[in-house]
């Protein structure tokens, strides 16, 4: 489309405005306005000048709304502003400009699609504006309006996917004004998710008067992609196609997969960049085990416990690879995943190990559920929390590490739920170790919590207590009703060892088995009252 460019003075803009409210912000009358208009609706589409207000102090908040009531004209707005923007969000980058992120409502419902930027300088001068105005929408309040309520809404999308067995989540629905046919009207905006038999995100547009479908698309824009993990084995993930290049970016799980391009494994901040191909084969071993192993823990947490990412509410999962320099570690820094590389000898690149991928998406299920404070024995259950699931996520075995760890000693690991000891950990209350050092040994005494689920789940008998195995799907269960409903930051082995007697008794009966099997195993392991 061809751009076309209007200049006019400012002051000439401003006259109107200048009349209504004295107190709306002006620049100086020299400088230049820029203004690209809107096909059709005939308000600004993009604005490019220096505004900056008139008036001397003033609450960095009130600047926006300054600022669209300095340029109201141009957005054939003649009322109040404020009745016409919704503040969305504010980001400060790190050229100290400012980003404003608006939304157009029409007596306070979104009008689909219409938003807006505002962009600051670190003067808090306004360099430029983008984004959509509808004017003049004619529709009265929505409570003056018949309508359908939301779940018949949700109900109609839902007769179109009658095949569909799961959906991801709960269908999502939302009011908007929805431009149609040259007119407006009031719509439902419905979000079904699903992944078989076809990886789906419909958005459905239902009239709310009427309960057409006045349109549906599928948002999903992904495709499957392939290479090779840090062990050499082929694997296909979703990826995204975006332009003429394929990105690390599953759109219905919301993972994605940066290059930290070894940034410093300390840095406040890590950049990155979305992890890119020219096909749909990734050269990266690295980024793509992030990528597939972080799709294959959200699968696991889906399918065990229904639960839709780290937070349940879908949240955006992202892993960073090449973090640092042969870096021997990997971690969750409290909003995302980052894995070094590795030495090369005593680790290979971290993101090779399935179970350490999905212990490290657990600490970000602990942060929002239990959030185990990381020291002492509440540091010790957090870490033990992210090592039964990270093995139960992980094939058959007990051990933690063992694809990514020294490479040149097979059949060895990071550490062991069967025989915590042969790593180094104690297995019983009575050896736990009560230093100062890792956070008081965070990992270190995981391992008595460690040996109870592994004799919960397979069995044995441990210093004399015999304990009878109730199989790994239970244990799992016990566990993540434990961290999600029970436990608390300040929580200690023995509140471990009554959330999960707790969650046995919910789950299977106060006089089960399965009870019996986790007081028996925490007796083992000699957290007893
Ligand atoms: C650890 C996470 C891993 N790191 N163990 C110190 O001891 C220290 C860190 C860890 F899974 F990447 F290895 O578990
Ligand atoms: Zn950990």
């Amino acid at each position: 489309m061809k751009i076309r460019w209007f200049s006019a003075s400012l002051s000439a803009c401003l006259a109107a405005t200048l009349t209504l409210t004295s107190w709306s912000g002006f620049a100086t009358a020299k400088e230049k306005l820029s203004v690209r208009y809107h096909p059709i609706y005939k308000t600004a589409s993009f604005i490019k000048e220096n505004w900056s207000s008139s008036r001397r102090t003033i609450a960095p908040n009130e600047l926006i709304w300054d600022y669209l009531n300095a340029r109201k004209n141009l957005f054939k707005i003649a009322d109040q502003v404020q009745d016409h923007f919704q503040l969305e969000s504010k980001n400060t980058d790190n050229l100290g400009m400012s980003h404003y992120r608006l939304q157009q409502v029409h007596l306070g419902v979104p009008v689909y699609g219409s938003e807006q930027t505002v962009h600051f300088n670190r003067a808090n001068t306004v360099t430029s504006y983008m984004g959509q105005v509808i004017p003049n929408i004619k529709l009265p309040a929505f409570k003056h309006i018949k309508h359908i309520s939301v779940p018949t809404a949700i109900s109609i999308a839902k007769k179109q996917t009658k095949h569909v067995k799961q959906y991801l989540y709960q269908p999502t629905s939302q009011l908007v004004v929805f431009p149609y046919h040259k007119s407006f009207a009031y719509a439902y905006v419905i979000k079904l998710a699903y992944l078989s038999p076809q990886p789906t995100i419909w958005q459905y547009f239902i009239d709310a008067k009427s309960g057409k479908i006045l349109q549906k698309i599928n948002i999903l824009n992904e495709i499957a992609g392939n290479g090779k993990g840090v062990k050499g084995d082929k694997k296909t993930f979703e990826i995204t196609k975006d332009g003429n290049l394929y990105y690390l970016k599953d759109q219905i799980r919301n993972i994605s997969t940066y290059d930290a391009k070894h940034e410093d494994e300390n840095s406040p901040v890590i950049t990155g960049k979305l992890v890119s191909s020219k096909t749909k084969n990734f050269s990266d071993p690295s980024s793509v085990d992030a990528h597939a192993y972080a799709e294959a823990t959200y699968d696991f947490y889906k399918k065990s416990f229904g639960r839709n990412s780290f937070d349940g509410k879908g949240s955006a999962i992202k892993s960073y690879v090449h973090v640092g320099d042969k870096w021997n570690n990997a971690a969750w820094d409290g909003e995302k995943m980052i894995y070094g590389d590795g030495d090369g000898k005593t680790f290979i690149s971290l993101a090779g190990g399935l179970d350490v991928v999905a212990h490290e998406l657990t600490h970000a299920v602990t942060q929002y559920t239990a959030n185990l404070e990381y020291q002492g024995e509440s540091g010790a259950l957090n870490e033990s929390i992210s090592d039964i699931m990270g093995v139960m996520v992980d094939s058959d075995d007990w051990l933690l590490g063992e694809d990514i760890y020294t490479p040149n000693k097979p059949g060895d690991a990071l550490r062991s739920m069967a025989d915590p000891t042969k790593y180094n950990q104690p297995d019983n209350y009575d050896d736990r170790y009560l230093g100062w050092q890792d956070n008081g040994g965070v990992h270190i005494n995981s391992g008595i919590n460690n040996k109870a689920a592994y004799l919960i789940a397979a069995g044995g008998t441990h210093y004399d207590v015999k304990v009878v195995g109730i199989g790994r799907a239970k244990t799992k269960a016990i566990y993540y009703r434990a961290l999600t409903n029970y436990l608390t930051p300040s929580s200690q082995f023995i509140d471990m060892r009554d959330a999960a007697i707790q969650s046995a008794t919910d789950l299977y009966g106060a006089n089960s088995k399965e009870v019996t099997s986790v007081s028996k195993a925490y007796d083992a392991v000699g957290v007893v009252e």
